[in-house]
């Protein structure tokens, strides 16, 4: 029996691509519960996310980011691309997600920022959508010749299609060093701050188009009552006419993103959950450096 043995590996890795390539949605699949926020309309994600993957040879500490965005420039939006690029400056290993078949002028202007030394591979994501397996192998060669990449290695983030592969080719590029956080461990962010952005998803998930960029969630309460967690939060809004919609006719519309959230948290945290949701206008908030610095934007 002369089995080498491998080495543990540990090391971060930055998600990174423009707004709706299902970057959360790969993180979520690869740690293997929801712990960043997703939804059918980019720019969900707000800030850095983090997710950790303990294997048997490696601990794979995940930073999810905004999508890269080129042309709002309100103050969160900036706050949002600073999230990105400081993402990079720590990671061993940056993932560039991309969709299958679309290798658009916006990927080429972000993997055009991305600093020469890092290894990058390329994510080809949501190939559950070709309509035609057989255009997967023309693309991939087609990215291939844009760039050095380290690997490149298609996945579908809604199917877990690819997903374990994927952990076990990044691991290799990690370096060798014992694992940083406990097997049982799956994300460095607060309850308090997962518990707002459940509330947040569901904004996304269920109002319109314009709301969910005018809103927000700040948490005005959490505390712990023996096993049950008693949750006070508020969504902030720009307009007077923003509450109304939320609140929805009888209250019904803020019972049903009170009701969702919930079960997502009971869910996370493993535990009861007693949620209080309250609306508040905040007019022009998304400019509002202080109020951007209360909700952790700033
Ligand atoms: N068909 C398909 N849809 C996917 C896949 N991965 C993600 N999606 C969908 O793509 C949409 C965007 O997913 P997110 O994970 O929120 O995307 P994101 O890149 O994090 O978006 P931002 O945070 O807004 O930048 C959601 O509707 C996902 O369900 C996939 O593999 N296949
Ligand atoms: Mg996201």
């Amino acid at each position: 029996m002369s089995q080498k043995l491998e080495a543990f590996r540990a090391g971060y890795v930055a998600i990174i691509g423009r707004p709706n390539v299902g970057k959360s949605t790969l993180l979520n699949s690869l740690v293997g519960q929801k712990v960043s926020i997703t939804s059918r309309k980019p720019q969900t994600t707000r800030q850095r996310i983090t997710g950790i993957l303990t294997r048997d040879d490696a601990q794979l500490m995940f930073v999810d980011t905004p999508g890269f965005q080129t042309r709002h420039v309100s103050a969160l939006n900036r706050h949002m691309n600073r999230a990105v690029t400081q993402a990079l400056t720590d990671v061993d290993v940056i993932l560039l997600v991309i969709e299958a078949g679309r290798f658009s002028a916006e990927d080429r202007a972000l993997l055009a920022l991305l600093p020469g030394k890092r290894r990058v591979l390329l994510v080809i994501n949501k190939i559950d959508r070709l309509a035609d397996r057989g255009l997967l192998l023309p693309f991939i060669a087609e990215v291939a010749g844009t760039h050095d990449f380290a690997e490149i290695v298609p996945v579908s983030a809604t199917k877990g299609h690819g997903v374990d592969e994927l952990a076990r080719t990044i691991s290799r590029y990690l370096p060798e060093q014992p694992a940083l956080y406990g097997a049982d461990e799956i994300t460095e962010s607060t309850e308090r701050f997962l518990a707002a952005e459940m509330i947040r998803e569901k904004l996304f998930r269920l109002l319109g188009d314009e709301l969910p960029y005018a809103s927000a969630v700040l948490i005005d309460k959490f505390v712990m009552e023996g096993t049950m967690r008693r949750i006070h939060a508020s969504i902030i809004v720009d307009k007077d006419a923003h509450k109304g919609i939320i609140i929805g006719a009888q209250g019904a519309q803020l019972k049903a993103i009170g009701t969702k959230a919930r079960l997502d948290m009971e869910k996370l945290f493993g535990g009861k959950v007693h949620l209080e949701l309250w609306v508040k206008v905040k007019r022009g908030w998304t400019e509002n450096q202080q109020v951007l610095k209360q909700l952790g934007y700033g």
